[in-house]
């Protein structure tokens, strides 16, 4: 391997389904960062450690930039001429962009309304044709599958198999910056391709090995859109966290198949604890995720709360999504954050001091 790096295709192309590195569409994406949990951690009462995987900082701000670089190259080897997704606003952010890269036309279809406004920012930019359906996530994606098989336009949803394919090297970045797989890996799971692709990950590193022990996977889900905890689909989701306000899960066998070869489990969480918790990785750590996010994180703290994750347990967490994806969501929150003064030195410092002598 190079020095330098590039992109995520080119390092583990051993891993991975693709032979024609000229075709590759590439944005630079992978080689996220692994950070140790400071703040948060220090406050629990057992001492645990937790790594969240940044994956906000792929090049569209999602962990879907991992599939989509390789499902996109393979769309543009089989000659495709457009692709086309269902999104609740990650893939379709991904997908708009690695098809204007590519030269690609790209059709996404988006909820009417649910669809968290950076994203939609960037599929319209990315020059992606936007199509809002008046339904939910869940419809449509099957309205795309309907359409399968139409000649020449490639679906990039993660029932497309390269996108799990690419989506596994988190597991690797993981297991190669820790030296060995952490105890528990916890995600959200909204059509839980995700959790699906990390397992697929580990247990290839296994296979090669390169891993002694796997880790256990815990998928957590919001309260209101928790089909794996319910163990069924569910017609009508709903949370604060759109990005997995999702009824029917795509890769539901996977996903069930993860958790159980694992020994991991499914958790639901409130949409006010996912969004307590959003604010706390933001105000104590520094680390600013989407609420879909942060609920790996808040699932994390109440398992290790009720004993479930034990004392000297390492824990890591996939933060998705850009806290910046979201705006509307972070601004209401923080509603009277904002202070207003007069342009004058004395009325700076008054204001400093009356702050200051708070922490004080
Ligand atoms: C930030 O963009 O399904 O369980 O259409 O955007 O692999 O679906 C997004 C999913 C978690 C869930 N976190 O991952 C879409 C879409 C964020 C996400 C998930 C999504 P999967």
């Amino acid at each position: 391997m190079s020095s330098h790096y590039h992109h995520l295709i080119q390092r583990y192309r051993k891993y991975l389904p693709v032979r024609q590195m000229h075709s590759v569409v590439s944005l630079g994406e992978g080689n996220t960062p692994l950070i140790k949990l400071g703040n948060i951690a220090r406050q629990l009462n057992k001492q645990v450690d937790i790594y969240v995987k940044y994956e906000a900082l792929n090049p569209t701000g999602s962990f879907k930039d991992r599939g989509m670089t390789v499902a996109v190259s393979k769309a543009l080897e089989s000659k495709s001429k457009a692709i086309v997704c269902a999104s609740t606003g990650n893939t379709a952010a991904s997908a708009a962009a690695y098809a204007a890269r590519a030269g690609l036309m790209a059709f996404v279809l988006i909820p009417e309304g649910k669809i968290a406004v950076g994203k939609l920012a960037q599929a319209m930019m990315h020059g992606a044709t936007v199509i809002q359906i008046t339904g939910n996530f869940d419809e449509g994606m099957a309205l795309v599958k309907e359409i399968s098989g139409q000649a020449n336009i490639t679906i990039v949803n993660s029932i497309n198999p390269y996108r799990l394919e690419g989506q596994k090297t988190a597991a690797f970045e993981i297991v190669d910056a820790l030296g060995c797989a952490p105890d528990y890996h916890c995600l959200p799971v909204g059509n839980a391709g995700n959790i699906s692709a990390c397992w697929m990950g580990y247990q290839a590193y296994q296979r090669d090995g390169k891993l002694a022990t796997l880790p256990k996977m815990i998928g957590y889900q919001a309260e209101g859109a928790a089909p794996f905890v319910l163990g069924r689909p569910i017609s009508q989701p709903e949370t604060v966290a759109t990005a997995i306000r999702i009824g029917a899960p795509q890769s539901w066998d996977k996903a069930m198949a993860a958790q159980q070869e694992s020994q991991g489990w499914f958790g639901a969480l409130e949409d006010e604890v996912i969004l307590a918790v959003q604010r706390l990785l933001a105000a104590q750590e520094g680390i600013f995720c989407e609420p879909a996010s942060a609920i790996s994180v808040a699932g994390v703290l109440r398992d290790i709360h009720r004993g479930k994750i034990p004392a000297g347990s390492t824990v890591v967490c996939t933060l998705t999504g850009h806290g910046l994806k979201d705006p509307m969501i972070a601004m209401e929150q923080c509603q009277d954050s904002v202070i207003t003064i007069p342009a004058e030195r004395a009325a700076l410092i008054a204001l400093m001091d009356e702050k200051l002598s708070q922490v004080s």
